[in-house]
Formats: structure tokens, C-alpha cells, sequence
């Protein structure tokens, strides 16, 4: 496929409330935007790298300087090949990611560039993202991530407010000193019935297993990410020491990772995040590699605007995508998303059936938002 150039484009977006982990704030979730024009049709991909490498090595200024100085070159090869006729998206995605294989790591950035590749070619052929990677669904459940509050009565206060608009399912951020108390108190107030999760980050070491199998008086659907990210040996030696099922999120970057993951009993869950694994390819391959040994998998999110959260849902509509995942509405994260806005109806999102994403920014709100960009020609 010709590629023309690609843009780099630094947007810097208030979050509605900010979002607290273990691992950090959030209050403006800055991301970097890549557009890849070719004579056809032109292309988005979001970089789910957060601001500073908390969450995960990577962050937004390191994956800009990656793409520009080594992924987007790498792609010139590729891009100078005569395109066939009857080439399918599926090969260009898979050249795009072939090219990029030589340099280690960056996932989300890889990933980024794979998405906006994969965008153009698909809305060139006027092919949506759902039907490319199988979607199963014309729309998907969709939970919230609820960060770490203050007090117990705010969080209540924000728990009830996302069950007013119909989220299925609420997943709580914890760490040492805001686990067992938020999760009883939720209990509690909102029964038995809440599909209800946590998430910790990492925050917790293999000591900790007698404290976190108190969580296993709640019926909760999963804990995720309790130990840290490189150790998937102590997660299996955890997921014996509790009745909660292990769900892996930091610790899965490749469907590699995830087959490990399953063959040590290290989760019987995984958060399938394309960003993290290195894009939408990687991302199916995950969810095949788990459907068939009958591991549950959900789609997680990065608080993506409305272009991540177009692909997310896409792939969350995937057969082996059985548990709700954190696929909230645009509401949730952004006052104004610099797409359309993902509405919630009936706590599902619609799985998007236009050409590509399926969603395009708004011009005039885009260039609100954005910082700076760049050019890069191919
Ligand atoms: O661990 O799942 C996580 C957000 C940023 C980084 C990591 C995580 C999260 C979330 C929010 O939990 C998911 C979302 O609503 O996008
Ligand atoms: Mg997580």
C-alpha cells in the first residue's frame, strides 16, 4: 500500500474527574494521535501511552519519538510496494507489523501505527473494523473502572450514579489501605446481583495473599493485575491461595505472554488490551489463543477517546469477549470526545459499521485539543 506520510498530532484531553490508581492521577490524559495518509483513503490510530511510564514503560513522549525516528521510517519499504489489486487489509496490517518487528517493545506505539494503517486500508475498501476482525455482535455490554476515592461515601456516590446509566458491570481500582472496605460497602449498598470486579495494578505482593483472599467473601468476577507485571509464576502461586479467578492485564504484552500465562495456572481471565499487546492483530490472535482453551477474555481500555474506543468496541464484539469490558461511553471520560460521541443505551455501545473506525474527529474540536504536530513523509 502507498503511504504518502504520516501525521504525529499531541492532543492533551480533560478528564471529567480525575482518575486515580495506584499507580498515579490522571487529570489530562495526553495522547498522541498518528494519521496515515495514502492517495486512498487516510487513516487514524490512537497511542494508548499515558503521560508518564506508570502504568506501563511506555509513555506518550517516548512512543512519538519511536514512531518518528523508527517505526514510521520502517514502514517506507513497505509502503513503496506496487499495491495488488485483490491485497486484503489483513496483509497490509500484517506487513505494516512485520515492518516494525525489528525494533523490541513500544507496543502501543506499534500498535498505533497498525491501527491508522489498517484504517486507511479499510476505508479505502469501505470495510468496517467489526466485520474485518469478526465481530459476532452489533453491540457490546459495557462496564465502568472506578477509580480510587477519597472516602467510601463518594465512591458510593459514584458507584450509583454509573449504575443509574445502566453500566453492567463496575470494576473498582484498589491498593493497600482501599480494598476489602470500598468492595463490602458496594456490596452492600448495590446486592448481591452488581457484576462487580477489582483491579490492582500491581500493587500487591505474593505476602499479601492472606489479606487479599478477604475479597473472596464478595463473589466478585475477578481480580486483576494484583502482583506485578513480570511475575506470572507468583500469580499461579496466588490463583491457589484464592477462590476470586485472576484476571492478567499488565502481565499479557503478546499472545506469547498469554499462552504462558494459561499453561502456569497463572489466570483463568485476560483483559485483552490491543495497545498494550501491540495492536488489533495481536489483540485476535489473544482472543483465539483463549477462546480455545476456554479462557474468558473482555476488552480493557485506556480512557481512549472516540477514535481507540471505535476499534475497542469492535473487537469487543468478538465471540470469545464474554465478560463485559471497560468500554464506557464518551461521557464517562471526556466532555467532549474529539469524535461523535459513544452514547450508552441500554448499557451497551453499538459496534460502529461505517468504513474503517467507523468514526472520524471533528475537525474544529481536534485542533481545540491539540498541542502540536508533525509530518513526517514517507
Ligand atoms: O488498569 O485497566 C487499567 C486506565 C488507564 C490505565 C490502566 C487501566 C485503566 C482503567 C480504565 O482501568 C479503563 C477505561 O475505562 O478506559
Ligand atoms: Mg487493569
Amino acid at each position: 500500500m502507498k503511504i504518502t506520510g504520516v501525521e504525529l498530532r499531541r492532543i492533551a484531553m480533560p478528564l471529567v474527574t480525575p482518575f486515580r490508581t495506584s499507580f498515579g492521577t490522571e487529570t489530562t490524559r495526553e495522547v498522541v494521535l498518528v494519521r496515515v495518509v495514502t492517495p486512498d483513503a487516510e487513516g487514524w490510530g490512537e497511542c494508548v501511552a499515558m503521560a508518564e511510564p506508570r502504568y506501563s514503560s511506555e509513555y506518550a513522549d517516548g512512543a512519538a519519538d519511536v514512531l518518528r525516528r523508527f517505526l514510521i521510517p520502517a514502514l517506507s519499504r513497505y509502503a513503496a510496494e506496487p499495491a495488488e489489486p485483490a491485497e486484503l487489509a489483513e496483509l497490509d496490517a500484517q506487513a505494516a507489523e512485520r515492518a516494525m518487528e525489528p525494533f523490541k517493545g513500544h507496543r502501543m506505539a506499534k500498535a498505533a501505527l497498525e491501527t491508522a494503517v489498517l484504517d486507511a486500508r479499510l476505508r479505502a475498501r469501505g470495510e468496517s473494523f467489526g466485520s474485518f476482525l469478526g465481530a459476532a455482535r452489533d453491540r457490546v455490554p459495557c462496564g465502568v473502572s472506578v477509580g480510587i476515592m477519597d472516602s467510601v461515601p463518594r465512591l458510593l456516590d459514584a458507584v450509583a450514579g454509573y449504575v443509574e446509566e445502566g453500566y453492567v458491570r463496575i470494576k473498582l481500582k484498589i491498593e493497600p489501605g482501599w480494598d476489602v472496605a470500598p468492595v463490602r460497602a458496594v456490596r452492600e449498598r448495590f446486592g448481591d446481583d452488581l457484576l462487580l470486579q477489582v483491579d490492582a495494578n500491581a500493587a500487591y505482593g505474593l505476602a499479601d495473599a492472606h489479606h487479599l483472599a478477604r475479597l473472596d467473601a464478595f463473589g466478585l468476577l475477578l481480580v486483576e493485575q494484583p502482583l506485578a507485571d513480570d511475575d506470572l509464576v507468583q500469580h499461579a502461586r496466588l490463583a491457589k491461595l484464592l477462590r476470586t479467578p485472576i484476571c492478567l492485564d499488565e502481565s499479557i504484552g503478546s499472545a506469547a505472554h498469554a499462552a504462558a500465562a494459561i499453561s502456569l495456572g497463572s489466570c483463568s481471565i485476560v483483559n485483552v488490551k490491543p495497545g498494550r499487546v501491540g495492536g488489533y492483530l495481536e489483540a485476535r490472535r489473544i482472543h483465539d489463543l483463549c477462546r480455545a482453551h476456554g479462557v474468558a477474555v473482555w476488552c480493557g481500555g485506556m480512557l481512549e477517546t472516540g477514535l481507540g474506543r471505535a476499534a475497542n468496541v469492535a473487537l469487543a464484539a468478538l465471540p470469545g469477549f464474554t465478560l463485559p469490558g471497560d468500554t464506557s461511553g464518551s461521557g464517562r471520560y471526556y466532555a467532549t470526545d474529539i469524535t461523535p460521541p459513544f452514547v450508552l443505551d441500554g448499557g451497551h455501545l453499538t459496534v460502529p459499521t461505517g468504513p474503517g473506525l467507523g468514526v472520524s474527529p471533528v475537525p474544529e474540536i481536534l485542533d481545540e485539543v491539540t498541542v502540536t504536530t508533525e509530518w513526517i513523509p514517507l
